[in-house]
Formats: structure tokens, C-alpha cells, sequence
């Protein structure tokens, strides 16, 4: 999350007024970017996560966890050290920096400076992500914990949920059954958000997943705790009037999804035609680290049967009207649009010859004159799709104060639009007036429990990014199969129980780098340099042209542990082709021993010998004693896995099923690992 603008915020009526003006200028504001900055080459590889806390109060007497509502107070108190520091102090540690997020309860924290393509600087993010945790946890009150944990299990459930407590009757953004106004975020970004998604949409968003039926679930289920009968909005009766599907767990409000937590990690690339690779290389990787990820199976107090939150935050901010969303004919509105605001990306971007336009598959709704103008100021037909793509959405937040502004100097209407589309993949033009080149967001990941494993996962994304520009890999396949596979990364145990589709050959030419196997701890004679590599050109195109074959036969439906591990002699897994671009690097002994302490991790989660978080958590309630196997999960079950995550996390926990022996709590010191 950026700096916030502050302002006064337009009412939804008004937003849709100058909705044009916005595009229009957001286009400008984005060509004077291009026009600068197209050809900036050479930037060094850069990269940084985010990650996302909620904080937890436990109260031991009541045996109750809940959510805690001083997201401002902490935040001013983790600010103000910043500012205390004598100016030395702050150049020789870089800070980190902590910003809001869409809930009250949350904090979102950053590096404070952006990791370089160091070896040494990708192994230092577990420390840095520790450090900002015990940063946190100590402007915390001794009863409050940051947790990283994707969803708040018994967020909008009966009883206390919120410290303190408030009452749901006065939503007056998002007119929730269950959440009070006082879990969002106060600064007016937020509840305008909520409050324009309701008014454009035109209805509460209805955000239905599956129940889990248990031995003892009712059938069908017809959900007992929602107030079907509240009569304090106009939109109360939406639930019993079909919104709530039986069978299903009901959510009816933003705070539901952008309440949720994530990992998220940002690339710069050498130049903009790396970064639109990288881009298109992350694309199908996206689904599979959801599955991998997966850590939140339980929502408004039941055990579902899904174990991710994509659907969830894609629901929460879904502000299509019945028109856009193919409900009713096109009467007022300009399009049919077949996803949310936040789903997975559309289209691949890169100019390289190896994206086959048969990739594009999928019918993409873009604004037309939009496209001509990109076109005719002499963009390609790729990057025009993509912006008139992202361009065909609203703005839903403006601020009166800053409608009119120097298209030059800002890029304020850009991102207004860019960034109100949460995909998948973003990809990130450079900022005015600053020195940062182009970038792309990996957004897809559940967030994990402790830091080694955020480590482990910013580590191997890190690594595979590298692996992709240097080794030109290729992982194109028909975009209509990622947005399959983002269907089923999202099911109940998807990493062990599903098929994804993936490409068997992803290296040119069918030359499969391999591991010469000396990346091993035990051997520390390394060629090459110890900075990652970054700008790599892709081949150059066939003197017989492109391949022709069926794209149908480029791809076939994989386990995750295939995607992972490898399969067969000519396909060596994501893991096979990071060993081998390790094997490029000069790399020390301890370097490689750490390293192989978080590609031991992944290689584990996808073989099925680790589980996700979410089975994790998922087994923890159905083995507590006071769990009636009726998918109801209680304040005192979710109390007592709140209270066995914060003490997995510190490490006095032991979980074997979940993480490798050697996780002590502690940073993880790869100096006894062997591979
Ligand atoms: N927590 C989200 C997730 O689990 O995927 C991701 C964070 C996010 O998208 N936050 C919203 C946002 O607009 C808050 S409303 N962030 C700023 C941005 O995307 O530029």
C-alpha cells in the first residue's frame, strides 16, 4: 500500500461524473511516462515484499482471540521511532516501514530499502522479515500478537470478534449483517471504497464458498447465524432473497476479502521488455503457489471447503452491476465483464515471439478508443490491450481536491484505475520523479505462518524470476487453463488432491538446464558470480519461423509435485530449474545450505510430506475436543489455534507435520542441513 492521498472524497454520483476525466487524464498521465521512460535501460535488480498482520488480542480468561482495532495508535508509535532516530542511525539500518491496510486490525510492513540481486541480501529477508515482526510485536500491548495468518477465522461471527466491541447495526459503508463500520480502516479511502463498490454494484457484494460438510453438519445447511430478518437497511432482506445460497458460507461485505492477509513481492527489471516477460512468465506460476499457499479454510466461524481466499477478496470487491455481469441486457452500462475488479490476469503482454497469440484465448474487454489513442500515440497492440483492458473499470475513490492535476508530474488518475485492479500479476510502470525503473507485483500468495516460510517462499519466487530471464524459460500456455487452474488451486487439500495444467517443455529449444548436483552444502567450489544474473535477451526466433504445432500439445495436466519436483527426463520442476541456475552463481557452502533450507521447504509442501497451512489448521479443529464435527468452529477452538500459531511462530511449538525439524523458532541456520 502507497501513501495514501487525503482529501474529501466525492460522493458515488459525482465519482461517475468525472469518471471520463479520470481515464482520459489517467491515459496522459501514463503516455508521458512511456514517452520518458520506454527505453530507461540497465536498472539493477531490485525487489521487496510486503507482507500483511493482523493484530490479535487474547483474552486468557474468556479464552477468547479477537481482533484488535488500534491499527492507527500502532501505527503512529511504530512511526514515531522511525522519526526519533538520529539521522546516522537511520542511514547505517535501513527501517522498515509499516503502512495501513484495508482492516483496522492490520499492518502491512516493507523492507524499508528494496533488497538487491545480492546472494547475501536474499538470504537476509527471514532476518529483515523477524526484525519487522519483533518490531511490531514490541508496540504491541502484552496481550496482543501480529499474527500472519490469511483470514481471521471467526471474523464476522456471532459474539466478540473486535477489541473493542461493536456492534454490526451502524456498517453505514458497507451495510454488513456482520461487520461493524469499525473494522475498516478510518482513513476515507476505505469506507469510500466500500460504500462506492455497494452504490455502483448497486447491492451489498454476496460472496458464497461452500460449506465443509462434516459427519455432523445439518443438510442441507441453512445458516442459523445470520440475521435473516435485520431490518435497518434497505439491502437487509438481499440475504433471504437469494443472495445466501444454502449449503454455502454467506459474507456480504469488502471487509470479508481486503480484510484478509497476503505476501506479496515486487520486481524491478533491467528495462520494460523484462519486465513484460517476467510478467508473462509469472502468469501460470500464479495459481500454483495459491494451491501451495493455501492457508485459510475457515470463514465467519465454519470450516469451508475451500482453502484460499482469492474467490473471497474477488467477491468482497466485485462492483459489476447485473448488466456487466451478463444478469440482465446491456441497457446503461458499456460492457459485460466476466470478472472482478480483483481476479486473475487476462492477458499475456511480452513481444517475444514464443507468446503465441493462441496464449490470448480468452475474449478480453477493453475500451476501444482508449486502445486507438495507445495506438496511435504508437504503443503495441499488446501493452494497448493491456491498460484499455484495466482502463475499463470506474474509478472508485476521487478526491475533489486533486481532480485536476499536471499530467506531466503526476501519475495520480493512472494509478487511481491501475491500482483498483488487483490481479494476479500487476505490472508497475515507473513513478514520476523518481528513480525506479519497471516493476512486476506477484500477488497470488497466501501469507504464512511464520517468517521462515515467507522466506522460503519470497526466496524461491526470487529465484525463479532470476531462473526466467536468465534461463529464457517458457511457461506460456492458453490463459483460459490459468484461470482454470485458479479455480482449482482454491479447493479443499487442491495441492495434493488436483491436477493443474502446466507446460511440459519450458525450456528453449528443449535444452533442460540441469543440476550438475554440486550445488551442495558440501561443496563450496562455485563458478561464476555471486550476484544474481538479471538481463538475459530471449532467443531470437527459429530461421523456419514459428512453431506450429497444436498448443494443446504444448501442455498436460500436472501435480503440483511434478510442477515442483519434476517429471520425466525432459521436464525438471520449478525446483529442478532453480538448482541449476544456482549452480550458476558462486555461491559459499553456508549460502547453499540455507538456501536448501527453503527449497526444502517448497519440495516438501508439494510432495505431499508437509502439509498447507490450511490442512493444518483444518486438522487442528477437527481434532479439538470441543469440536462437535458439525464445521462450527467456536471462540474457545479459535482461541486455542490462535494462541498454537503464535507459539508455532516463536518456535515452542513443535509441528512436524507442517514444518521441517530444523524450524526452531529461531532464524533458520542451514549450517546442518544436507540436501
Ligand atoms: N490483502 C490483499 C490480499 O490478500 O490479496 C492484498 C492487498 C490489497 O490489494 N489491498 C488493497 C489495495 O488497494 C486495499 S483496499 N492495496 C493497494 C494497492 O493494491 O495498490
Amino acid at each position: 500500500m502507497g501513501l495514501l492521498s487525503a482529501g474529501t472524497p466525492l460522493s458515488w454520483d459525482d465519482t461517475k461524473q468525472v469518471a471520463n476525466h479520470i481515464r482520459s487524464h489517467g491515459i496522459t498521465q501514463f503516455l508521458h511516462i512511456w514517452d520518458r521512460l520506454k527505453d530507461k535501460n540497465g536498472d539493477e535488480l531490485l525487489w521487496g515484499d510486503e507482507i500483511e498482520y493482523m493484530v490479535v488480542a487474547l483474552d486468557n480468561e474468556t479464552k477468547n482471540a479477537k481482533l484488535s482495532l488500534r491499527q492507527t495508535e500502532i501505527l503512529t508509535k511504530l512511526r514515531s521511532i522511525v522519526d526519533n532516530l538520529s539521522s546516522e542511525t537511520k542511514d547505517a539500518i535501513a527501517l522498515p516501514t509499516f503502512h495501513p491496510e484495508y482492516g483496522r486490525y492490520m499492518l502491512e510492513s516493507t523492507p524499508g530499502s528494496p533488497f538487491t540481486g545480492s546472494i547475501s541480501d536474499l538470504l537476509a529477508v527471514e532476518k529483515n522479515m523477524r526484525y519487522r515482526r519483533t518490531l511490531a510485536r514490541k508496540h504491541l500491548k502484552p496481550n496482543e500478537i501480529p499474527l500472519t495468518l490469511t483470514s481471521f477465522p471467526r471474523l464476522g461471527s456471532p459474539g466478540q470478534f473486535t477489541e473493542p466491541y461493536y456492534n454490526p447495526c451502524d456498517a453505514v459503508s458497507s451495510h454488513s449483517l456482520f461487520l461493524p463500520e469499525q473494522i475498516t480502516n478510518p482513513h476515507v479511502r476505505f469506507p469510500t471504497l466500500t460504500a462506492n463498490i455497494r452504490r455502483r454494484r448497486e447491492s451489498k457484494v454476496a460472496i458464497n464458498l461452500p460449506i465443509f460438510f462434516d459427519e455432523e453438519t445439518p443438510r442441507p445447511f441453512i445458516d442459523p447465524t445470520i440475521p435473516w430478518d435485520r431490518s435497518i437497511y434497505s439491502e437487509d432482506p438481499e440475504a433471504k432473497n437469494g443472495a445466501a445460497l444454502p449449503d454455502h458460507i454467506y459474507m456480504d461485505a469488502m471487509g470479508f476479502g481486503m480484510g484478509c492477509c497476503c505476501l506479496q513481492l515486487t520486481y524491478q527489471a533491467c528495462n520494460v521488455n523484462d519486465a513484460r516477460r517476467l510478467y508473462d512468465g509469472l502468469i501460470p506460476i500464479g495459481p500454483i503457489m495459491l494451491a501451495l499457499t493455501a492457508g485459510s479454510p475457515i470463514w465467519r466461524g465454519y470450516l469451508s471447503d475451500v482453502d484460499c481466499r482469492w474467490n473471497v477478496v474477488a467477491g468482497s470487491v466485485d462492483d459489476r452491476t447485473e448488466e456487466e455481469r451478463g444478469l440482465k441486457p446491456l441497457e446503461h452500462d458499456r460492457f459485460r465483464i466476466p470478472k472482478s475488479r480483483y481476479d486473475s490476469v487476462d492477458l499475456y503482454i511480452s513481444e517475444d515471439w514464443r507468446n503465441r497469440p493462441e496464449y490470448n484465448d480468452q475474449p478480453i474487454v477493453i475500451d476501444h478508443c482508449i486502445y486507438s489513442r495507445l495506438r496511435q500515440h504508437g504503443l503495441d497492440d499488446l501493452l494497448s490491450k493491456h491498460i484499455a483492458h484495466l482502463f475499463i473499470r470506474d474509478p472508485l475513490v476521487v478526491f475533489s481536491e486533486i481532480i485536476n492535476q499536471n499530467d506531466k508530474e503526476s501519475n495520480d488518475h493512472f494509478e487511481n484505475i491501475q491500482s483498483t485492479n488487483w490481479q494476479t500479476l500487476r505490472f508497475k510502470p515507473p513513478p514520476p520523479k523518481s528513480p525506479i525503473g519497471w516493476r512486476v507485483e506477484f500477488r497470488s500468495m497466501e501469507v504464512q505462518m511464520t517468517d521462515y516460510e515467507n522466506a522460503a517462499y519470497a526466496v524461491f519466487i526470487t529465484l525463479l524470476s532470476r531462473a526466467i530471464l536468465s534461463f529464457n524459460l517458457n511457461f506460456y500456455m492458453p490463459i483460459s487453463k490459468v484461470d482454470e487452474n485458479m479455480s482449482r488451486a482454491q479447493g479443499r487439500g487442491a495441492s495434493q488432491s488436483e491436477k493443474f495444467y502446466f507446460r511440459k517443455e519450458v525450456c528453449p529449444g528443449g535444452n533442460t538446464p540441469k543440476s550438475s548436483g554440486s550445488s551442495s552444502p558440501v561443496d563450496g567450489s562455485r563458478p561464476k558470480d555471486r550476484k544474481m544474473r538479471n538481463c538475459f535477451p530471449p532467443p531470437e526466433m527459429p530461421q523456419n519461423g514459428m512453431p506450429k504445432g497444436p498448443v494443446e500439445e504444448e501442455y498436460e495436466e500436472m501435480t503440483i509435485n511434478e510442477i515442483m519436483n519434476g517429471k520425466g527426463e525432459s521436464y525438471p520442476g520449478l525446483l529442478g530449474l532453480i538448482w541449476a541456475y544456482i549452480d550458476t552463481l558462486d555461491v559459499n557452502p553456508q549460502e547453499l545450505s540455507k538456501i536448501h533450507s527453503y527449497l526444502d521447504l517448497i519440495r516438501r509442501r508439494a510432495n505431499g510430506s508437509l502439509l498447507t497451512p490450511a490442512t493444518w489448521i483444518r486438522n487442528f479443529v477437527r481434532a479439538h475436543p470441543a469440536y462437535a464435527h458439525d464445521s462450527v468452529v467456536t471462540q474457545e477452538m479459535n482461541y486455542d489455534l490462535i494462541v498454537a500459531i503464535d507459539e508455532i511462530e516463536r518456535g515452542v511449538r513443535s509441528v512436524p507435520d507442517l514444518l521441517p525439524e530444523y524450524y526452531t523458532g529461531g532464524e533458520v541456520d542451514g549450517g546442518s542441513i544436507s540436501p
